[in-house]
């Protein structure tokens, strides 16, 4: 269920809107819209079978209504905007009161931002990178700069994973296609976020994903390598300290390809580029440095039939 992909179209937009209301019959909605009623019919039809309404006979009526009260909340929060709000945001003018609110520890004012980005911006990648990737970034500036301590820095991360799960929620996940994606990172690398990115964007793609987190002994990384036999791995890398491992592991996961085993091994994160020819001289057959690049270019690749 992408509750995005239904409010993006008006007349569905303008139905949700009489249902966050309450119940309404198809009659009833298309007085209040002035919407024709086989149109009605028909995207309540859709949405029904999204999941999004459910229906109800009382007597002779059908009522329909949110489906449950995860529905109501995501839509309450995209398509409810406060009245001075404008209706486009600039996303870069979020990145710093997102920041601020992130270090304060204040997540409700985090999620009162993040929706109000969703509100107008519906990419999920420019909110991941341009929202909350350019305030993680800031929040490095601001640590770098004594600014603000590790407490602070541990807690904002916390915060913006959360954050990415909500917007999760918003964009609902589907039912995954054959293609298996294992992302994780060597030990000695610590950094999550980035690498959670991947893994949400490749979900919304319809892929398995089978996210193992950072610092994952190599052993055991090769293992679920072996066993769930994926078409991607993604490895990522965003500190120097990390790197030895780094690449390691892509050894170990290229020697499985003898074994009727061809997975793609792509490694991605902020330092990939100082390392390029080492890592590929490692077995890597792709490196990236961001989601847009791994999004735009290399995916594309990756899934194209030979
Ligand atoms: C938050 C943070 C932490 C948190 C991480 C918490 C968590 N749950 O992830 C904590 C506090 C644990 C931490 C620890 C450390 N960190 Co730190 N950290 C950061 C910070 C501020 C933000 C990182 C982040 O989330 N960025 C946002 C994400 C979206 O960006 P990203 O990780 O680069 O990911 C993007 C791309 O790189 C790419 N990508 C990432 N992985 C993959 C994988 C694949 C396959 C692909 C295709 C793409 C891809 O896609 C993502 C989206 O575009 C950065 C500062 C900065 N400028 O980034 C420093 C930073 C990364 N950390 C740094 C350092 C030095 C450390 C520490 C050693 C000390 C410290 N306290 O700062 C330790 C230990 C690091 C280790 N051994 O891994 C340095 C790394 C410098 C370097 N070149 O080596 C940075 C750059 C800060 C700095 N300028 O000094 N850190």
């Amino acid at each position: 269920m992408n509750i995005f992909e239904e409010i993006s179209e008006q007349s569905r937009r303008a139905i949700l809107l009489q249902l966050m209301d309450g119940s309404r019959s198809v009659n009833e909605i298309v007085e209040a819209t002035g919407l024709r009623q086989p149109n009605v019919s028909n995207h309540l039809a859709r949405l029904r079978s999204k999941g999004i309404v459910s229906s109800s006979r009382v007597g002779r009526h059908i009522y329909y209504s949110i489906s449950k009260a995860e529905v109501e909340d995501a839509l309450n929060a995209i398509i409810r905007s406060s009245e001075d709000e404008p209706s486009v945001v600039d996303l870069s003018e979020l990145v710093i009161p997102y920041a601020r609110a992130a270090c304060r520890g204040d997540e409700r004012e985090c999620s009162r931002i993040i929706d109000q980005a969703v509100r107008t911006h519906r990419c999920m990648i420019a909110l991941y990178a341009d929202l909350l990737g350019a305030a993680m970034s800031t929040i490095g500036s601001w640590y770098l700069a004594g600014a603000i301590d590790e407490a602070q820095e541990h807690m904002t991360s916390a915060i913006t994973e959360r954050q990415m799960g909500r917007i999760m929620s918003y964009l609902g996940t589907p039912t995954p296609s054959e293609n298996v994606a294992v992302i994780g990172s060597a030990p000695q690398n610590h950094h999550t976020i980035g690498m959670r990115m991947l893994a949400d964007y490749l979900t919304t793609q319809k892929w398995n994903v089978r996210f193992l987190g950072a610092d994952v002994p190599v052993p055991s990384f090769r293992r679920e390598v072996a066993d769930s036999r994926p078409d991607l791995v993604l490895i990522s890398c965003s500190h120097n300290e990390g790197v030895e491992w780094t690449g390691r592991l892509i050894r170990e996961i290229a020697s499985l390809r003898g074994n009727a085993q061809t997975p793609t091994i792509v490694v991605g994160g902020g330092i990939v580029n100082q390392e390029a020819d080492r890592f590929l001289a490692d077995g890597a057959d792709f490196l990236a440095t961001s989601l847009e690049q791994f999004a735009t270019y290399l995916l594309p690749q990756v899934t194209a039939p030979n």
